[in-house]
């Protein structure tokens, strides 16, 4: 049973629900990180229905809080196209980076990596690895080079080799720093010299819970993000901030990490979301 399961089913099958009923249900849902908003909106469409339909009308609820956006990597009509992954600190940028980039190439997708966190040697290094490991080529620059340039030498050397996709690992940056966001509005705008930008990926730790939703909210007014990556769905999280997110800013989630492997990254599927959640 998922969450709210239990205090659902007590709910359905009392005619009368007490007050505390609905208390307990607002506090699974509150737990569940899908945020104040979308708790008050699920519990007044339950309360206005006969108790019995109070199920149908939570899955209503929530199944039109998600994002009605396409869940499909957008691509350019043709040529390359550039995906940009973004966000906070350790969220799983780099080993999504991977994973994206495996599923793509299991599709006979040609893609190019770029290594465009330059703030520390390990980072190159860590993506340098996945790129071995999967036989990917992995462009970087000097040590401390301008990220941007780094992006930018990796689109040419795509658009020269031919790639579907470049998809550009990025630092992670703590959303409240004014000038690193501005930085990533820069990579964008250099890589868009040389082929369309059609993915701003925000990869987000579901176990942050509800930050999950600030995060979302600041990056989505530096970058235009198309997409959320929500990572380490496999840990204790409650994974209510996915909706959390699709309501309140309308960017889908489209894949999800499930472990540290490099095949542990899926499709977002709503409808086994919503299953799950309830
Ligand atoms: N369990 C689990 N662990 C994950 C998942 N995705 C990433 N990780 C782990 O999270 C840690 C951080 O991942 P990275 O990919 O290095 O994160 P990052 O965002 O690139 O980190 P920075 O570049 O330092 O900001 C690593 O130990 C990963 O193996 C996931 O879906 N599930
Ligand atoms: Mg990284």
């Amino acid at each position: 049973m998922g969450l709210f399961g239990k205090i659902i089913s007590k709910i359905t099958r009392t005619p009368n629900a007490s007050s505390a009923d609905w208390d307990e249900l607002e506090a699974a849902l509150l737990q569940s990180d899908i945020g104040p908003e979308l708790s008050s909106k699920v519990i007044k469409s339950a309360r206005s229905v006969k108790t019995e339909s109070a199920l149908e009308a939570i899955t209503i609820t929530l199944s039109s809080s998600l994002s009605d956006k396409s869940r499909e990597i957008e691509r350019a009509e043709s040529g390359p196209s550039a995906i940009l992954v973004v966000g906070i600190n350790g969220t799983g940028k780099t080993t999504s980076t991977a994973k994206l980039a495996k599923l793509l190439t299991n599709y006979d997708e040609k893609v190019l990596l770029a290594a465009a966190d330059t703030f520390r040697a390990a980072a190159v290094d860590q993506l340098r690895t996945w790129g071995e490991r999967l036989d990917i080529d992995v462009v970087h620059g000097k040590e401390s080079a301008d990220p941007a340039s780094v992006a930018f030498d990796a689109a040419q050397q795509g658009l020269g080799l031919g790639v579907d996709f470049l998809i550009v690992d990025t630092a992670g940056r703590m959303h409240t720093k004014a000038d690193l966001m501005d930085q990533l509005g820069k990579v964008r705008r250099v890589v868009e010299k040389v082929m369309p930008v059609t993915e701003v990926l925000l990869v987000v730790d579901a176990t942050t819970g509800q930050n999950g939703l600030i995060q979302a909210k600041v990056f989505a007014e530096a970058v235009s993000l198309t997409g959320i990556i929500l990572t380490k769905t496999d840990g204790s999280a409650k994974g209510g901030i996915a909706l959390a997110i699709e309501s309140t800013l309308g960017v889908p989630v489209k894949w999800i990490g499930t472990g540290e492997g490099a095949s542990d990254f899926a499709a977002f599927n709503p409808e086994a979301y919503i299953k799950a959640l309830i």
